[in-house]
């Protein structure tokens, strides 16, 4: 079933409201030991057999390390004004904790250059999954120490590129790293144990308060945050176990990281429910992880339904279904928006990544996606949406520019906007790509408008008006 694609009339953003595609590092750079990189995890774990679905690796990827200037040029050419994208820290510090390497700094420095040169605005991740493989010799981020080690790094990219990008997320989807790399063992590093995976969740929330503050007091100028993955939770009944335990999901995968962030507190019935898995927390960690932020970026997909039974049939829902196997449900994204802005004092709120694997159709040259178009734009307007029930909404970046390695699908998925044949490594805009570089020319047609009309009326009142309404 195809839904049919919001007008933009419908739609209100506010004046500086960021449009954006994102990236991460593993995922499109290659060059895996080039130029003196170390290995990192992920390097690390591609090896394990049956780890990836199609046996597939980073190695090459979408050779964005050699192409940059061609994918900073497409992105220039889609007309937005953000570029989501990480640092790969064993690139920049081989070892996690030795000697760094300047090669690799350079490269992010000739990048970060080259956007500002095409007037888009750098957004960059700290800690996108890519632990320098070493560090996991010595317990990797269920080690005290590695928070320490990450302060280091987010310190030194800080010294590097934090005059010229716009925002420094720490970490991306503390939520995966923790759950399905150390208590499921499906992406990197592969562990099986709860309790280990709730350490670990606490190491990246208390390395992202400490580097906040470290970052604050070398006069960061850039904007400050962390991104999580979070997903409304619908009870698949109304029977008492359903609820009960939609509840403890949504302490997982929400409260865990949003109350010690807002409220600086632990949510008390999901440390009863772990028991002796609980973190050891020591005194004063609590505080650091509550560090005020700038902004707080959600990378939404989709709903979650929750049965006690433990499965809940996807194609029950009679909704749309992602190559992922991910529902199409973008109401939910105004609900957890909306949700997350009544709960907590949230600073403004980014959707740091939002998009779908669908089937391409190759057809004479072109890319024809209408499923991933039907799914942006629709979730576009669920943002508005949430806007008009008054979140303080700051930007909407589209997950992800390029087809890339899909972690452990391999490149069996496609989520670009941009198809990548793997082959040739050419790029060639999908339709998705062709349509939200004319809506992205539409919205900046009518704030035109409206800031000649303001120049006109001289009403101090236009300078505020939502784009669109
Ligand atoms: O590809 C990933 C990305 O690295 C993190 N968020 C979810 C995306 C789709 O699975």
């Amino acid at each position: 079933m195809i839904y049919s694609v919001p007008s933009d009339l419908q739609m209100n953003f506010p004046r500086d409201f960021v449009w954006g595609v994102a990236t991460s590092a593993y995922q499109i750079e290659g060059a895996a030991i080039e130029d003196g990189k170390g290995l990192s995890v992920w390097d690390k774990f591609c090896r394990v057999p049956g780890a990836i679905a199609d046996g597939s690796d980073g190695d090459i990827a979408c050779d964005h390390y050699h192409r940059w200037q061609e994918d900073i040029d497409l992105i220039a050419d889609l007309g937005v004004n953000a570029y989501r994208f990480s640092v790969s820290w064993p690139r920049v510090r081989p070892t996690g904790s030795g000697e760094w390497n300047s090669k690799g700094m350079d490269f992010y420095e000739r990048l970060v250059d080259g956007l500002m040169k095409r007037g888009i605005q750098p957004y960059v991740t700290l800690n996108h999954w890519d632990l320098p493989a070493e560090l996991q010799f010595t317990g990797g981020w269920a080690s005290r120490d590695t928070v320490f080690r990450f302060v280091e790094y987010a310190s030194k990219v800080q010294q590097r590129l934090g005059d010229r990008v716009h925002a420094i997320t720490t970490h991306n989807e503390p939520w995966v790293m923790s759950v399905l790399g150390h208590k499921r063992g499906i992406f990197a590093p592969g562990i099986k144990d709860r309790a280990i995976a709730m350490q670990v969740s606490h190491h990246l929330l208390l390395s992202h308060g400490m580097a906040l503050k470290a970052l604050r007091e070398q006069g960061c100028t850039a904007g400050l945050g962390i991104v999580l993955n979070l997903s409304p939770m619908h009870p698949a009944s109304d029977a008492p176990q359903d609820h009960a335990k939609t509840v403890l999901e949504d302490g997982l995968l929400l409260r865990w990281y949003m109350d010690p962030l807002f409220k600086g507190t632990y949510p008390s019935d999901v440390l009863e429910h772990l028991g002796g898995d609980a973190p050891r927390v020591q005194s004063g960690d609590l505080d650091i992880i509550a560090t005020p932020m700038d902004f707080l970026g959600i990378n939404y997909y989709s709903r979650s339904v929750v049965s006690a039974a433990g499965t809940w049939d996807v194609h029950l829902s009679g909704r749309e279904i992602t190559d992922m196997g991910w529902e199409v449900y973008p109401e939910g994204l105004t609900e957890l928006l909306l949700r997350v802005h009544n709960d907590y004092a949230v600073p403004p709120i980014y959707v740091t990544e939002n998009g779908g694997a669908f089937k391409d159709v190759c057809n004479d040259g072109q890319i024809h996606d209408p499923l991933r178009t039907d799914y942006i734009a629709r979730h576009i307007a669920a943002v508005s949406e949430a806007i008009r029930q008054g979140v303080r909404m700051k930007g909407y970046m589209v997950w992800s520019l390029l087809d890339n390695f899909e972690w452990a699908s391999g490149y069996e998925k496609r989520f670009g906007i941009v198809h990548v044949d793997y082959a040739t490594q050419r790029r060639t805009l999908k339709d998705s790509a062709l349509w939200y570089r004319g809506f992205l020319h539409r919205q900046s047609a009518m704030r035109e408008n409206y800031d000649a009309a303001a120049t006109q009326t001289n009403h101090s009142e236009w300078n505020t008006v939502a784009i669109g309404a």
